[in-house]
């Protein structure tokens, strides 16, 4: 049965840890200036010394680039940029045979307007193709108005004319990706077939791209006015419309339980269990319908609400424990702190590394799936691109955007250049960072911190960021607890206000009383607790019996004893004993 899943005995993706790769910025293997295939591969040692399991690249297809690989013309083909298929296989093996997985992103909602498929559907409305994608007349010819009232997901309207048919198409994203009709069954069979194309040539996974979008109404109904100006992480209402006819159709809905039937058709027939992760915004509690009423849909969905959370204790209990109630096994919650969209979340924390600890901390140690988004252990921020010189398509389309909007948008981490938090990676302190060769042009400008913030400087000192996370990710593997364990929030009356602690244990209690597992046989003590202090202040705290080993602290020593005095913004990790006695109210 697909429901069921044993969480004392987990599936490889219930326990890893994701890393983002956004492919152009990550390392150049042929000196052009854009990251590659080969630049991944030559860095797969460092990635499996950082301890990361699962990598996600970002898209390698055959793109006019106008996206930077969201906008494909060819999904069965690697692009030219990026390297070759051989190149992919040869990574993919070498990934594989370090123990680690890779994933791929799918983007299913759009294709490029150079896709073959668009370019014979635009041609006419006779065309054997004009069906795959969604083609209307408007409301009054000649482009005088479009068909209904909706706005695409980044504010403009989303339909946009062609003259040569008099007629308009839909494109959720920007107007160069015109979005696939999922209404017909052609589509869907072609759709569902590439995915099993990347599955079986060896991927361990798919994410997929903007998937709450993949329906639209099929009687394009306007959609009704929302008082929200800009979209948020749990409502994406924004430009006061309401999306109810542009996203989170029922029909998307169903497509994620056909699209899970085709993955585990896949995974059935060469042994390999795969898991799918999809991009939906809104709150967790409608988030958590992809998944499936019988958990037989998407087995993970981003959760971004982590980006709007305030760095304070309140909100992160607050926030842990909806994600629990939502996300209640055998579900996981995602815990997300960046990606090739956002502004990079150190930037938020006021470009303190010691609070970026504390919250890798938690990102670790929280029952669910970590995305690291590459670069944050190293601790790179933003780069500060001036609009014009944007290379991010986004960015020239929101050029009309009023200063004070932008402003806005930006207060809410919302990016309108992307460039920002796309930077080379910062490898090195020489010249272009070991990104790429010296005397290229990178195709982004480096980050001008490089020359201090780097992996280089970054694994020479035992105090950096990058060996916190090192020492989590270890811990993590090494602890069934955390990797595998039921989450239990401490009641917070047993703790200063800054405090947020929690209890992993595993395997869950009620599972280890059925299988009358003993100490031994659970592996002992697989019991921590997870102290963490938000506060600049030093406080006390009081563990209810005495705990048996230090696991882990943000501030690397630590003493061993029932009364804590947690350092500030220290993050602390204790072994108790199996007998615990209760923290919860
Ligand atoms: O993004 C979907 C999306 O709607 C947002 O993340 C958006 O980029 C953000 O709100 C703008 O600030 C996905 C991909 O992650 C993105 O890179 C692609 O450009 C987009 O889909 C289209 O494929
Ligand atoms: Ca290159």
């Amino acid at each position: 049965m697909p429901g069921s899943v044993n969480m004392s005995d987990p599936t490889w993706w219930q326990k890893t840890c994701v890393y983002q790769i956004y492919l152009r910025s990550f390392q150049d293997g042929n000196r052009d200036g854009i990251g590659d295939l080969a630049g991944v591969l030559a860095r797969l040692d460092y990635l499996a010394e950082l301890g990361v399991e699962t990598l996600w690249l970002t898209p390698f297809f055959r793109s006019p680039q106008r996206d930077f690989g969201y906008d494909i013309s060819d999904p069965y083909a690697v692009d030219p940029q990026y390297g070759s298929l051989a190149e992919l296989q040869r990574l993919l093996s070498a990934a594989h045979a370090r123990g680690m997985r890779v994933i791929l992103d799918m983007v299913l909602n759009h294709t490029s307007d150079e896709h073959a498929w668009f370019v014979q559907s635009r041609r006419s409305k006779d065309s054997p193709l004009r069906d795959y994608y969604l083609w209307r007349p408007g409301r009054r010819p000649g482009g005088a108005a479009p068909p209904n009232n909706w706005r695409s997901m980044i504010g403009p309207r989303g339909w946009h004319y062609d003259a040569a048919t008099d007629e308009w198409y839909w494109a959720s994203f920007l107007p160069f990706q015109p979005d696939l009709n999922y209404r017909n069954p052609q589509v869907k069979a072609a759709m569902l077939e590439l995915c099993r194309y990347w599955l079986r040539l060896g991927f361990d996974g798919l994410r997929l791209d903007i998937f709450s979008a993949l329906f639209k109404d099929a009687a394009l109904r306007d959609n009704p006015f929302s008082p929200h100006l800009l979209p948020a992480e749990d409502n994406p209402d924004g430009f006061f419309q309401h999306n109810q006819y542009t996203i989170d159709q029922p029909d998307t809905l169903d497509f994620a339980r056909e699209l899970r039937a085709a993955v585990d058709e896949v995974a059935a027939q060469d042994g390999v269990p795969r898991f799918l992760v999809g991009e939906a915004f809104g709150p967790p509690a409608k988030l958590r319908r992809y998944c499936g009423p019988r958990a037989d849909g998407l087995h993970l969905v981003f959760l971004f609400k982590t980006f709007r959370t305030r760095f304070a204790a309140p909100a992160f209990r607050a926030l842990l424990r909806e994600y629990e109630r939502e996300f209640a096994s055998p579900l996981l919650p995602t815990y997300v702190l960046g990606n090739h969209d956002r502004a990079r979340y150190l930037e938020r924390l006021g470009n303190d590394p010691q609070r970026a600890k504390l919250l890798a901390t938690l990102q670790l140690t929280a029952r669910g799936v970590p995305f690291i988004y590459y670069g944050e252990c190293v601790g790179m921020t933003n780069l500060d691109i001036p609009p014009a010189a944007a290379k991010d398509a986004f960015a020239a389309s929101s050029r009309r955007v009023p200063g004070w909007l932008a402003r806005l948008a930006r207060r809410h981490g919302l990016l309108l250049n992307r460039d920002e938090c796309r930077g080379p990676m910062q490898w090195d302190d020489s010249p272009n960072a070991g990104f790429t060769a010296p005397g290229v042009t990178p195709w982004l400008p480096l980050h001008p911190s490089y020359r201090q913030v780097n992996v280089a400087a970054a694994q020479a000192d035992p105090d950096s960021l990058w060996r916190c996370y090192q020492r989590l990710l270890r811990l993590r593997k090494q602890t069934p607890a955390l990797h595998a364990g039921a989450l239990l929030l401490w009641d917070e009356a047993l703790l200063p206000p800054q405090v947020l602690g929690y209890r992993r244990s595993s395997p869950p209690p009620r599972a280890a009383a059925a299988a009358e597992l003993t100490e031994d046989a659970a592996g002992a003590g697989d019991c921590v607790d997870v102290l963490l202090n938000f506060s600049a202040e030093e406080q006390a705290v009081e563990l209810p019996q005495q705990p048996t080993a230090v696991l882990f602290s943000t501030h690397r020593e630590a003493a061993l004893g029932r009364r804590l005095r947690l350092r500030p913004y220290e993050g602390l990790i204790v072994r108790t004993g199996r007998a615990a006695p209760p923290i919860s109210g």
